[in-house]
């Protein structure tokens, strides 16, 4: 297989877009697709500052990297879950080193048991009945947005690709879950206490991001997360993957179908414009419950215990 722009041997073949290209236009292509996104569907300027969440993985470092090679004030933050097997001690150090190597990008670091008193398995071990990973999503949803907004920035850059979109997509759908049907969008637009979220590499699959880390030499860590292990994503991601070696193209058309059905027929128009926010009372930022956001009705349990 050659690449279509230089004839050299290629490095990755796209059979979603017809396009072989060897590593050195990939580099260059990958970019150019983020940029292309970050226009379409008006993510953020070029003079707005950015927050990227960084996990240490492939996917969120190699949205720091290409964003800061587009020229972007593109800041890094790292939550510390305190997960353990050494995934949360790993990951931390593969984002301080990726920060470390790139004069320019600051990275910023929150850990929450020392922050906040209990890690997130101590958590979801004294918290019964609540599954880790939706502890963990909580958690990290309010330490970006405070991260965000007290430090100013424009948005908060996740690192979501196109397998992970169609993943959570599927599961959705599978339910008709509405209110997170509703909530899908590659940007979700900010108000006042809640910062604009964006994700750049909703039109990148998760072969690509690999390919990028790995042919820019980007240090990320593999191992998942081992509280994903049996994760149900991994199983949608499955079936999606069956499903797009009998059609190709299957990934792309799921997910732009999806936001054309959204913006073009105003699909769950009426489930985003009847959520109604007020100020959580303890730390302010917007929530639909009454009275306390979810975090701090979990932290103020946690001081009663
Ligand atoms: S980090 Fe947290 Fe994920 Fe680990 S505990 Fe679950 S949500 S799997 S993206
Ligand atoms: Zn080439
Ligand atoms: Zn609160």
């Amino acid at each position: 297989m050659k690449c279509k722009l230089c004839g050299k041997t290629a490095a990755i073949n796209m059979r979603q877009h017809r396009l072989a290209l060897c590593g050195e236009h990939f580099l260059a292509w990958v970019p150019a697709q983020v940029a292309r996104t970050v226009k379409k569907y008006r993510m953020f300027g070029p003079d707005e500052r950015i927050l990227v969440a960084v996990s240490g993985g492939k996917d969120s470092l190699t949205l720091w990297d290409v964003l800061l090679a587009l020229g972007y004030h593109a800041d890094g933050l790292y939550i510390n879950l305190g997960i353990g097997n050494g995934y949360s001690a790993e990951s931390e150090a593969k984002a301080r080193a990726f920060a470390d190597a790139r004069p320019g990008a600051n990275l910023r670091v929150v850990d929450v048991a020392a922050e906040y008193g209990a890690s997130i398995p101590e958590l979801a071990r004294r918290r019964k009945g609540r599954k880790t990973c939706s502890l963990c999503g909580l958690v990290k949803r309010h330490i970006m947005n405070q991260a965000a907004c007290e430090g100013g920035y424009a948005a908060i850059a996740t690192g979501h690709n196109l397998d992970d979109e169609d993943a959570v997509l599927l599961q959705n759908a599978l339910r008709w879950s509405v209110p997170y049907l509703a909530r899908q969008a590659p940007v979700l637009p900010g108000e006042p206490g809640l910062a604009r979220k964006v994700k750049p590499l909703v039109r990148l699959r998760e072969r690509e991001t690999a390919a990028y880390a790995l042919l820019r030499g980007i240090d990320y860590i593999y191992d998942e997360c081992p509280h994903a292990e049996g994760a149900t994503t991994l199983l949608y991601k499955e079936v999606l993957n069956q499903l797009e070696a009998r059609s190709h193209g299957t990934k792309e058309m799921f997910y732009l179908s999806f936001l054309e059905a959204r913006e073009q027929y105003g699909l769950f128009r009426a489930e985003r414009e009847a959520l109604d926010m007020h100020p959580c009372e303890r730390c302010g930022q917007p929530t639909t419950a009454p009275g306390l956001c979810a975090f701090c009705r979990l932290w103020a349990a946690e001081e009663g215990r």
